[in-house]
């Protein structure tokens, strides 16, 4: 080879590897061409640049705030996203400006909410989720002692100190496994009158006495560190601090969007082979529906059983999706409602290596159906169990993967680390699920023994522990359904909680629930559970096929 031909090609795999990776940083401008001197300012941006190039973004470290979701549709397919350094896409706005009110509280007026633009029900510190003014403080909860006939008047054990009309305050009501988040139109003493009837009327998840409950969003009860109240009306957020605190020399951070990512294909046409490597994605809100939050299960909400019912949304959410990958420490954070969701269509994506912490509702949803064609249910009720209307829809193959999953279930404490329902062949292998208040992972939803499209899941070599550490019936694992070929086999679950306030259900290391059959149990090793190690309600051990199991409590 000469050297006139050597230069030239080494001229052409330069100008190849110009033309097919793009950078982007805070600091950059839109207007520039978008190399490593001249970057992009912003993803989206980039994402037009890289647009059917195979290319490569590299973002730069910083934080990307955006203004909208990113949407990449089948035309966005074969693009690499990765970081150089700590990149973090926010759906957030930074707070600053704060004024001392006197004492240990602060406030900021923001005037998109005085103007009716912004409202946030989530507030971050140093990375950290701040609790809203809540009565009574801490993780303190009151008994319920009468409800009346229509669900609305909520007696508590104790006087409420303040008045309650007005401020946008929330009822929160733990019931067995899920709970209900009730806007308060009014109180009077120990009485809360919600402005609808709490609870999923029809069914046992309504506020009853005995259960307890809190309440959450009035400024009154903004009285201990960490504590703040947005007001809609003046749009004035006040915030309390330790002594000597200021808050201006933290980081605090709203959500703005509900939305980060969506990748959205078309049954003819999916996104194929889109990766984020390294990348972190923070700061959802989820506004709370005027008819509340009356949870049914994992993440599942509805008015009544006679009623359409309603899946709390991802931050990332996925649909007609293929081999698009989440990997090499994606961290999912912070978020109203749930981290990373595969809808209809979704085959062969992986999520592997990432963490997803303090996450609102649930971490990974395999088989999510917000915006489904479903058909109709045998069940009923309404949608709840619901399958797909169409065989192509039913997300297959999908990999869940060597990923750390904390905190979950941080506002819908009904939650779980991993769901997985409706969806053929999903892996869920070597993640490490724990400090949950609910259940760790979940399969199945169809509460019979009759077929559905949910088969062939592999939950293997997990780690779940420290689940169960507020509601109750539920487990490390939890199925449901006929789901044939599932396998639960050499995962490790220990310390499965009681709350002090838990109501009669069991907590297990495997709860095996209604209809739940089709499943080989192996080597799974489970120890310092509440309560036994297994459990069965309305199937039975012969329904399941089982191999050299470790459990401590028969
Ligand atoms: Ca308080």
């Amino acid at each position: 080879m000469t050297n006139a031909i050597a230069a030239t090609i080494l001229l052409i795999q330069s100008l190849a590897l110009a033309q097919t990776t793009f950078y982007v940083s805070p600091a950059g401008s839109d207007d520039a061409n978008g190399s490593e001197s001249a970057p992009f300012a912003t993803i989206a941006r980039a994402q037009k640049a890289a647009r059917g190039t195979n290319a490569k973004v590299i973002l730069g470290a910083g934080t990307y705030w955006l203004d909208e979701p990113l949407r990449f549709g089948p035309e966005d397919s074969n693009v690499v996203y990765q970081s150089r350094g700590d990149a973090i896409v926010s759906g957030g706005r930074l707070i600053s400006g704060w004024q001392n009110a006197g004492g240990s509280k602060w406030t900021v007026t923001l005037p998109q909410v005085r103007d009716g633009t912004w409202y946030f029900r989530q507030l971050f510190m140093d990375g950290n989720r701040l609790p809203r003014g809540r009565f009574p403080n801490g993780d303190g909860l009151l008994k319920i002692n009468a409800v009346s006939e229509d669900l609305r008047d909520i007696t508590l054990a104790e006087p409420i100190p303040a008045q309650l009309a007005g401020k946008n305050a929330e009822l929160v009501v733990y019931h067995e496994w899920s709970i209900s988040r009730a806007p308060v139109e009014s109180s009077e003493g120990p009485r809360v009158r919600s402005t609808v009837p709490v609870g999923w009327g029809g069914h046992a998840l309504v506020a009853r006495p005995g259960k307890v409950a809190y309440l959450e969003n009035a400024p009154e009860f903004v009285d201990q560190p960490g504590e703040w109240h947005l007001d809609k009306t003046t749009g004035v957020l006040t915030l309390m601090l330790a002594e000597s605190d200021d808050p201006n020399t933290h980081e605090l951070i709203a959500p703005k969007l509900e939305q980060l990512i969506i990748i959205e294909g078309r049954p003819d046409a999916k996104v194929t082979g889109l990766r984020f490597w390294r990348i972190a994605f923070q700061h959802t809100e989820w506004p709370l529906p005027p008819f509340g939050y009356m949870g049914i299960q994992a993440g599942h909400y509805g008015t009544s059983i006679k009623e359409k019912t309603y899946v709390l949304p991802g931050a990332i959410e996925l649909s007609y999706a293929a081999h698009c990958i989440f990997e090499l420490g994606c961290r999912v954070q912070h978020t109203g409602a749930c981290g990373i969701v595969l809808g209809a269509g979704c085959s062969n994506n992986m999520i592997e290596t990432c963490s997803l912490s303090d996450i609102g509702g649930n971490a990974i949803m395999v088989g999510w159906r917000g915006k489904a064609k479903l058909a109709d249910s045998t069940v009923g009720d309404i949608h709840l169990a619901a399958d797909w209307a169409d065989p192509v829809d039913v997300p297959s193959r999908n990999y869940i993967t060597c990923n750390t999953i904390e905190r979950a279930a941080a506002v819908d404490l009904g939650c779980v680390g991993i769901f997985d329902a409706f969806s053929s062949g999903t892996i869920i292998g070597s993640n490490h699920v724990y400090d949950l208040p609910y259940t760790g992972i979940s399969v199945g939803f169809r509460w019979s023994l009759e077929p559905t499209s949910q088969r062939g899941c592999q939950v293997h070599n997990n780690h779940i522990h420290d689940c169960m550490k507020v509601l109750s019936d539920g487990g490390g694992i939890y199925t449901l359904g006929y789901q044939p070929g599932t396998i639960i086999e050499k995962n490790e679950i220990h310390d499965i909680h009681r709350s002090w306030h838990a109501l009669q259900a069991p907590n297990n290391g495997i709860f095996f629930d209604q209809g739940s059959s089709g499943i080989h149990v192996e080597s799974n090793k489970i120890y310092r559970t509440a309560e036994s190690s297994i459990r069965f309600n309305q199937t039975t051990k012969e329904n399941m096929t089982w191999k050299n199991n470790q459990f401590e409590k028969e």
